[in-house]
């Protein structure tokens, strides 16, 4: 048996899949070079049988062929991000414990020595995909795992959320279905793919459609500008800050160009924004420059997809909209019991999208379900004349920064391991550009000088970039309660109150 993505990408053989970097590329060029990733992955074997591959690609027809491959040797896709320094990289390695890391050759180095110690085999992109293999392959059953993803949680270094191809296939036919995909649409990626943004709602859907992606390495507010201006893409999703950057860009423009670029943007059948809140400013500016009201929805890594406002319909600024099709959501109280209507409570997600558990880690499995198996998603809703509109999370250590989850715990543990670091407190501050803004207050040991450009540069090779807090402030102290324990209120408000 093979899985529905595959059978589906033979029927659309001729179509083209995806255009990057690397050229243009057809269903059947990518099923062929998927196949031939496999069989170099099982040398002989003839499945993987849940085995997990690590892969270090950069975004693009590379990246997707050895997505497909993994697949297709019945292994798990476990993607890192090339934005990582060693440090995240290795967490990922020890945690996932992979039998083998596939590297684009450009990032061969970031991961060798690291492989070498852990026993795995390194493999190179360019002989997967450019020396061609043959061989048999296994069958395939929805309820085998086909991907990990890392996502923070409140405590420790990021945790492995594992899916299922039934998860990965029940998101993208909701998705499918809600947003009305087609094989004539073509859309633009430029999100980070080790997140359920790019891969799912991205990649895989417009692939499980016989649509085309059109991938771009990077994020740069002009080239998408330009791709708009073609009038050639038909969807486009992105983060709120994406669009606040995209807005900018637009206003600096000369005029012609404002034109050209909104009169291309027009030619986008539907334009989507999630990953987190979506500022109504920015909404309603991106309206006016576009004509396009942004459909926002809400996900989350365990889970997919389980809210968005509608395709048709009253798109309502502020709300995250309905139970996406084949998704069911509540609200539900401290004792997981549903709250009455009207009534702030948790969101809670059940289904067939939902993840079956973190790697390894069987109590935060069990701590994260209630005992009827509702996922406990520690986001805070109201629903109000039939929408859901998010309040906030129930714990404030949990940030969202340019889309990107972070634990502030994660940052501070960091932090401390600097000798001259006697105690910090990491929080997020309400920012226009990044939706909250990470900021680190740190107490220094007696006697020692180290700046803030110390700490930065510390925090830089050890965490990923967007984990390194853009703000220091060195207090004498930090905010205590008559407990001893730190306030995070108290803290946030040392940034909101330094003018610097
Ligand atoms: C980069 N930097 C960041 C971020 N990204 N800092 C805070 N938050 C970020 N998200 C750092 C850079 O390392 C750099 O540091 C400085 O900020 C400025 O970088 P810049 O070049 O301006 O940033 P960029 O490379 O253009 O990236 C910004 C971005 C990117 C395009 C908004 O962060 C992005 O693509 N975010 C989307 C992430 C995403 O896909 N999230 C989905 C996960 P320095 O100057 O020191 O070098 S959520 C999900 O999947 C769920 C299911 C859902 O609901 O969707
Ligand atoms: P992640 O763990 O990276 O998958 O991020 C999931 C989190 O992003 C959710 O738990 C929410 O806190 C947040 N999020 C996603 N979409 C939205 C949205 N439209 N509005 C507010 N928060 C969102």
């Amino acid at each position: 048996m093979t899985l529905p993505l595959f059978e589906r990408a033979r029927r659309h053989a001729d179509r083209t899949a995806i255009v990057a970097p690397e050229g243009q590329f057809a269903y059947r060029e990518l099923l062929a070079a998927a196949e031939s990733v496999a069989a170099h992955l099982l040398d002989g074997r003839t499945d993987l049988a849940g085995e997990r591959v690590c892969f270090l690609v950069p975004s693009g027809w590379t990246y997707a062929a050895v997505q497909w491959g993994i697949w297709r040797a019945g292994g798990v896709a476990v993607p890192m991000a090339v934005s990582h320094p060693a440090a995240e990289l290795e967490h990922v390695l020890d945690d996932a414990g992979p039998t083998a890391a596939v590297t684009h050759p450009e990032f061969a180095d970031r991961v060798a020595n690291a492989a070498g110690t852990r026993r795995m085999r390194l493999m190179d992109t360019q002989d997967l995909i450019g020396v061609r293999r043959d061989g048999a392959l296994p069958a395939l059953t929805p309820e085998r795992p086909c991907m990990i993803l890392y996502t923070s949680g409140t405590t420790g270094r990021p945790k492995g959320a594992v899916l299922s191809h039934g998860n990965v296939q029940a998101q993208v036919e909701s998705l499918t279905q809600a947003w009305g995909w087609t094989p004539h649409d073509r859309v633009l990626l430029h999100l980070p793919l080790h997140h359920v943004h790019g891969i799912v709602n991205i990649l895989t859907s417009a692939l499980w459609n016989g649509a085309l992606c059109e991938i771009l390495p990077t994020f740069r507010p002009v080239e998408v500008w330009e791709r708009l201006a073609s009038r050639e893409l038909t969807l486009y999703m992105a983060v709120p800050t994406v669009y606040a950057r995209l807005i900018d860009a637009w206003e600096e423009a000369a005029p012609e160009k404002q034109s050209a670029w909104s009169r291309g943007a027009r030619a986008c059948r539907l334009m989507i924004s999630g990953s987190a809140a979506l500022p109504v400013p920015t909404l309603e500016r991106w309206e006016a420059i576009t004509g396009h009201r942004l459909l926002e929805r809400y996900g989350m890594t365990e889970i997919g997809m389980a809210l968005s406002n509608p395709l048709a319909g009253e798109r309502r600024a502020g709300y995250v909209g309905e139970p996406l099709p084949g998704v069911q959501v509540r609200l539900a109280d401290e004792a997981d019991q549903p709250v009455p209507s009207g009534t702030p409570g948790q969101i809670q997600v059940r289904g067939p999208t939902v993840f079956g558990s973190y790697l390894g880690r069987p109590e935060e499995t069990a701590a994260a379900f209630t005992p009827d198996g509702w996922f406990r998603t520690g986001d805070v809703a109201v629903i109000e004349r039939g929408a859901y509109r998010i309040l906030g999370r129930s714990s404030v250590d949990i940030l969202k920064t340019g889309g990107e989850k972070i634990s502030a715990l994660e940052i501070e543990d960091v932090l401390r391991s600097h000798e001259a670091v006697a105690d910090c407190a990491v929080v997020g501050v309400a920012d226009p550009e990044w939706g909250e803004r990470v900021c680190a207050a740190v107490v220094r040991r007696p006697a020692s000088e180290v700046s803030e450009a110390d700490l930065r540069i510390f925090a830089k090779s050890r965490l990923a970039p967007y984990k390194v807090p853009k703000q220091f402030l060195l207090v004498a102290e930090l905010p205590r309660n008559p407990m001893g324990k730190v306030t995070k209120p108290a803290v946030r408000e040392l940034f909101e109150s330094d003018t610097r």
